[in-house]
């Protein structure tokens, strides 16, 4: 049934972003999904980190928490445990989450609790004028190490919802975050969406070639082939590691046999941020120190 909820409702202020960013069609597609969703804004949070594109949250109308550099997932994860009624996304750059925050990118997924990560990779830092990010190819801006690999690392960790998408074609990302988005709120847990985006200003080229032409040329859709099925995490792991002249996006993995662990330890029934506080009395105590 439909609440008859629209796009423009989760219109708030004009983001400061580059023109031609791709955080601009993350934020676009995000609120196409909600409405899609039919989520009431009070009933949804973004958590995001430090960076150009954790500024999201103050361009959309629902909650927000803009939190610290690498922080979005932990502090995304125990609101997700105080109010497991809501819908809680964490949002942050590729330093966010596979730098400073890699850890965390680690020891969530494992955990299954039902939160949406979106990662927006866009292979450099791009609030700090274009340092290299942990998904930089190697010498990209100085950069000495190989990249860092957001699908693996989101399948070894335990993620029960792996997907890649593009800031170049927003219907196929729309289709992907609302896909997480429904894995969480069936309570299969969380969901991890490697989202590869356009930085105009520090990162215009993919190997010397425009990004849109890049991406275009390689993009491969997992959903459009009959024979890729989602739930073989060794067929995941395969797809993962191919690149080159394919780029694999959409949905790599989906496990729908476990329960989320807000769900698994009965938070949800009895969410711990909404039990009353009950009253105590500490008059014994203060007498010490009068
Ligand atoms: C603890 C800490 N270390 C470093 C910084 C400086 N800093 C702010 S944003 C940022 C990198 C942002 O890059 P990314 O997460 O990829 O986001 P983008 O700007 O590309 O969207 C850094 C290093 C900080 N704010 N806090
Ligand atoms: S520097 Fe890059 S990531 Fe930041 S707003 Fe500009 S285009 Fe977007
Ligand atoms: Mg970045």
């Amino acid at each position: 049934m439909s609440s008859g909820l629209t796009v423009r409702e989760y219109d708030y202020k004009k983001p400061t972003w580059c023109p031609g960013c791709g955080d601009y069609t993350i934020l676009n597609v995000l609120k196409k999904v909600f409405a899609s969703l039919n989520l009431p804004p009070h009933r949804v949070v973004i958590v995001s980190g430090i960076g150009c594109g954790s500024k999201l949250p103050h361009y959309i109308r629902v909650n927000g928490f803009h939190t610290i550099h690498g922080r979005p997932l932990p502090v995304a994860m125990g609101l997700k445990i105080a109010r497991p009624d809501l819908t809680v996304v964490s949002i942050g750059g590729d330093g966010d989450t596979f730098g400073i925050g890699a850890g965390h990118m680690v020891n969530v997924p494992r955990s299954n609790i039902g939160i949406v990560h979106l990662a927006q990779n866009n292979g450099v830092f791009g609030l700090t004028t274009g340092q290299p990010s942990p998904t930089a190819p190697k010498g990209f801006r100085g950069s000495i190490y190989e990249p860092f690999k957001p699908v693996q690392i989101a399948l070894a960790a335990g993620a029960t919802f792996v997907a890649r998408t593009w800031t170049g074609n927003p219907s196929h990302m729309e289709f992907v975050i609302k896909e997480a988005l429904k894995h969480v709120m069936a309570g299969y847990g969380f969901a991890f969406v490697d989202i590869i985006q356009y930085c105009i200003t520090y990162n215009p080229l993919i190997f010397g070639e425009p990004f849109i032409t890049y991406y275009k040329k390689r993009e491969y859709d997992l959903q459009k082939d009959p024979d890729y099925d989602p739930s073989d995490i060794i067929s995941a792991f395969r797809m993962a590691y191919m690149n080159g002249d394919k780029v694999p996006m959409g949905i790599f993995y989906r496990d729908t046999s476990k329960k989320a662990l807000e769900i698994e330890y009965g938070l949800i029934d009895d969410p711990p941020g909404l039990r009353e506080l009950k009253e105590v009395d500490v008059s014994e105590i203060l007498k010490k120190y009068m």
